[in-house]
């Protein structure tokens, strides 16, 4: 009988509408046409061509593609979700550079910035023709912001900015970087323009994991900005966090491109693949792999969509979002690491995509709140004791 496709089996396509199937579809176009031929060589390489990237993405339409005006598409979430999903089909650092850009620095400025903020950088950052990163983490303050030390004290009516953040997506790269920073009136987000006197940005190298992304080091000394730097409208960890929930919605999605692909890759090679004369498919241990990864790629399809419908129905909750993230993502990495079996020696190599998939899944478990962090957001919420710290 004729082979479903993973995704098909439960009709999933048959919930989006057709202007979502229709994005989908744009991106995944676009996604097999510019960047699947190349990305086994920019993972290999370690470089990424950025500013290429930035602008072919913006041409796409993706970059703050689910926020509205400014040159943004204005598209709901659901449509933003799909993008996110095909774009890490291809690989997770592609898609880290469409969050980090539309889900967190474009929307902190979008949602706290100033008029004048957004005019100045929106419509450049949503076509690609400006990057953005957002520093949140620092050496000794991961999954504990709060614990941050950078800061910014006033001087006359500027800020003077000290400090360094740590594994920050596109930092290298950015025209602007946004940073939160401790001041005497809590934590503060402020804009700092590449090239400002004082900071520096190194790329961090010999990453085993999303090698086809720039992630550095922001490095702030004595960094003298004006009083119209600073995030008008984002007071305390509640701006930074807020951003957080865009992103980690976006990775709900995507995580399961990388899963999708995954399992795409190994159906088709254990179909051509014969051992023991005869093709690797036809045996019942392989059919139970593939039948448990298309169960829980399934199960983590609907669980995004739902949470999908949530945010455009307005209601979606923080802890709502970490269900997803925990789920989509320890399921994504279950099943790259499952279908790397059914690759044998050749699934450990860059001429499929599959163990390039699990590491950098291994990034997306700890970025955005690690998988411990999203399980204590759930503890939270279930019986009402924090168990942080
Ligand atoms: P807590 O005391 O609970 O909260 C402090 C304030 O923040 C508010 N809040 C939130 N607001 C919006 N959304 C959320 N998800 C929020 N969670 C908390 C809270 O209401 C409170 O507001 P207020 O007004 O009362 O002050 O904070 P806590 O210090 O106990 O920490 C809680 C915890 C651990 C959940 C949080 O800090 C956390 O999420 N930690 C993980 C950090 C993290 O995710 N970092 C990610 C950095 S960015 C990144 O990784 C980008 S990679 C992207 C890519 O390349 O694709
Ligand atoms: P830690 O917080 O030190 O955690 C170490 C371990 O302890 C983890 O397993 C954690 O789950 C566990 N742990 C922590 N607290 C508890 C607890 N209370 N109970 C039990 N266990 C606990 N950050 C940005 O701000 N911007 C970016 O653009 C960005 N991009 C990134 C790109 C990459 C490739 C990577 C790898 C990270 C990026 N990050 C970025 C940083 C990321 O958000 C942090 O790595 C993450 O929040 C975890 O912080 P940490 O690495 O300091 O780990």
């Amino acid at each position: 009988s004729t082979p479903v496709h993973p995704f098909d089996l439960l009709a999933i396509d048959g919930l989006l509408t057709d202007e979502e199937r229709d994005i989908r579809n744009t991106v995944r176009a676009v996604a097999d046409r510019e960047l699947r031929p190349h990305v086994a060589g920019w993972f290999e390489k370690g470089e990424i061509p950025a500013r290429e990237l930035a602008r072919t993405l913006g041409g796409a339409g993706v970059l703050g593609m689910h926020l509205e005006g400014y040159g943004c598409a204005g598209t709901n979430s659901v449509a933003y979700g799909l993008a996110c999903l095909e774009l890490e089909a291809v690989d997770s650092g592609l898609r880290s550079l469409v969050s980090v850009q539309g889900s967190l620095a474009m929307y902190a400025i979008w949602k706290y910035g100033s008029e004048e903020q957004k005019q100045q950088w929106l419509p450049k950052m949503a076509a690609g023709e400006y990057i953005g990163c957002f520093g949140l983490t620092e050496p000794d303050a991961g999954s504990d912001p709060g614990a941050m030390r950078t800061n910014a004290k006033r001087d006359g009516s500027d800020w003077v900015l000290n400090g360094t953040k740590m594994w920050i997506t596109n930092g290298s790269v950015a025209d602007v970087a946004v940073v939160w920073a401790r001041t005497e009136d809590g934590v503060r987000g402020f804009l700092v323009p590449a090239g400002t006197p004082g900071f520096s940005a190194p790329e961090i190298k010999m990453k085993l994991s999303l090698r086809a992304s720039v992630t550095s080091e922001l490095v702030f000394e004595d960094v003298r900005l004006p009083a119209d730097a600073m995030l008008p409208e984002a007071r305390g960890l509640s701006g930074p966090l807020g951003c957080l929930n865009e992103a980690r919605f976006g990775i709900v999605f995507g995580a399961l491109g990388a899963a999708r692909d995954c399992l795409e890759t190994a159906i088709s090679y254990a179909k051509d693949r014969v051992v023991f004369a005869r093709s690797l498919a036809s045996y019942q241990l392989t059919q139970q792999k593939l039948a448990d990864m298309s169960v829980e790629l399934g199960k983590g399809m609907l669980l995004a969509l739902h949470l999908g419908r949530l945010k455009d129905a307005g209601t979606l909750t923080p802890e709502q979002v970490s269900v997803g993230k925990l789920n989509n993502v320890r399921e994504a990495i279950a099943i790259a690491r499952e279908c790397r079996t059914i690759l044998g020696a050749n699934g450990i190599t860059l001429e499929y995509p599959v163990l390039r998939h699990a590491n950098n899944l291994e990034s997306v478990l700890t970025y955005e709140g690690t998988s411990e962090v999203h399980s204590l957001v759930i503890g939270k919420a279930l019986t009402g004791e924090q168990a942080f710290r």
